[in-house]
């Protein structure tokens, strides 16, 4: 998080957002004492410091979230000519190879220069299809040049074989330059399948380590030292070494960049979901702060005062970087072959496959009030030490952020279901189809 925003809450500190709230909500304290009329009453009592300090956490939140929207991620994939980087990138983009926004795949004339690949989900996150050193008439310091090497944050270079000449030459020049590189062996799934065919004693995990070990090995020779191989297959991100290769480049990141990455990260693990879950998590306090001050009007019925717009976007990008959007669910179905209406009985969370808008948004709050006047009034008198009877109790932000956190638990639980289910589903059919080749031989 920036240094600034700091300020307003330290990162995963909840007793920042303990700070926060009594003090801001000083415009919305309601006494539980107090007759339900004079609920939302302004709160005469509020100090000017007290203003200038919610007025000052507001601008710190604003500023937050949109270092946060404008943050540049650029991934350089590169690698010889058909070593599989278009389909890596749609992978990585979760777009099939055969949609419109799809990088070019297969039997194509590869292109000479760099093409920006947007994330569907995170438009601040841009993949570049970039063509191998091997296939330009640039060596590998000049090829850097030509392709603008300082714009990209990391470079993945892929091979579906062992890397070649061109391929060590690029990372040592990429490393000069300061910059990172990951080396991907794409196309495991292939490897592994004609192995299983043709060797008697086939071990799956004994062919990962051979080809792993050659990788490297083939890398050492050309005077890399400790390369980092990962063995991937872009058909199924979930299986090998991709979660590992997603760890390692996030672990490489600052801060912003990083929780800007675990975002448009493929949903291909629990571990996954839990870290979106995080970066989530840790920003809401700020939509949390905006929603309230912002908040004209309170919800009829609710003693909470919401700017709805602010929850419609935020939820919505929840429901899309989960995975729990309706396009999203209606492709898993098609290529699991589980219907749409069993994936949807497991999600227990109102906006999983549905559009989020101002009405869905109010019924939930409508349907939680009670779980949240509960909240509001344990957080509350948690939050102010009040003195007699008197209990104050924070409203709009405490109620935006326990209505916040629900919603997130209740949709990682639903993308987590989501996830076991496909992951089910896909080994079951795996093994049906080596049970029918066994039968067929
Ligand atoms: N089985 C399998 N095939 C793959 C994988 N990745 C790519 N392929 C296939 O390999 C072929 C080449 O893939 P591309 O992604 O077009 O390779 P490229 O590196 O972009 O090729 P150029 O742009 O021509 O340099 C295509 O037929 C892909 O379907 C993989 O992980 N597994
Ligand atoms: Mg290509």
């Amino acid at each position: 998080m920036p240094s600034e925003a700091d300020e307003v809450g330290e990162d995963k500190d909840e007793a920042d957002e303990d700070k926060l709230a009594p003090r801001f909500l000083g415009n919305h304290v309601l006494s539980a004492d107090a007759p339900p009329k004079h609920r939302h009453q302004q709160n005469d009592t509020m100090s000017a410091k007290d203003s200038e300090m919610i007025a000052d956490a507001v601008l710190k939140s604003k500023k937050y979230l949109e270092d946060f929207k404008n943050i540049q991620l650029n991934i350089a994939i590169t690698g010889e000519c058909g070593a599989g980087k278009s389909t890596f990138v749609n992978a990585f983009r979760e777009i099939d190879c055969k949609d419109d926004e799809a990088a070019p795949t297969g039997e194509v004339e590869t292109t000479m220069k760099a093409m920006p690949y947007p994330h569907p989900k995170l438009p601040n996150v841009t993949l570049w299809d970039l063509p191998g050193v091997g296939t330009t008439k640039f060596p590998a310091d000049k090829y850097l040049k030509h392709v603008k090497f300082e714009q990209f944050d990391f470079f993945i270079i892929v091979s579906a074989d062992r890397f070649s000449e061109n391929d060590a030459k690029l990372a040592k020049e990429i490393m000069k330059m300061g910059k990172r590189f990951y080396f991907v062996r794409s196309k495991i799934d292939h490897n592994l399948r004609d192995a299983e065919r043709s060797q008697r004693d086939y071990n799956k995990e004994n062919k990962l380590q051979q080809i792993r070990k050659s990788c490297i090995q083939g890398l050492e020779a050309q005077g890399m030292t400790s390369p980092r191989v990962f063995l991937v297959s872009s058909f199924d991100l979930h299986l090998y070494d991709f979660p590992a290769l997603q760890d390692i480049m996030e672990r490489e990141l600052d801060t912003l960049k990083r929780d800007v990455l675990i975002l448009a990260l493929p949903n291909v693990s629990v571990s996954t979901i839990n870290k979106k879950k995080e970066v989530f998590r840790s920003q809401i306090k700020y939509y949390a702060l905006l929603s309230a001050a912002v908040a004209i009007a309170p919800i009829p019925g609710l003693s909470v005062g919401v700017d709805i717009g602010i929850l419609v976007i935020l939820l919505t990008t929840y429901v899309l970087v989960l995975g729990l959007d309706l396009k999203t669910l209606l492709k898993l179905s098609t290529t699991s072959n589980i219907p749409l209406a069993d994936i949807m009985a497991g999600c227990k969370c109102l906006c999983s496959g549905k559009e989020i808008n101002a009405g869905l948004i109010i019924a939930m709050l409508g349907s939680l009030s009670l779980m949240i006047s509960a909240a509001v009034l344990e957080e509350g008198s948690r939050l102010i030490p009040v003195l007699g009877c008197l209990i104050a109790a924070t409203v709009s932000f405490t109620s935006i952020m326990f209505f916040l956190r629900f919603v997130l638990d209740s949709l990682c639980d639903d993308a987590t279901y989501v996830l076991k289910k496909f992951k089910t589903n896909f080994q079951e059919s795996s093994k049906q189809m080596v049970e029918n080749a066994q039968g067929e031989n």
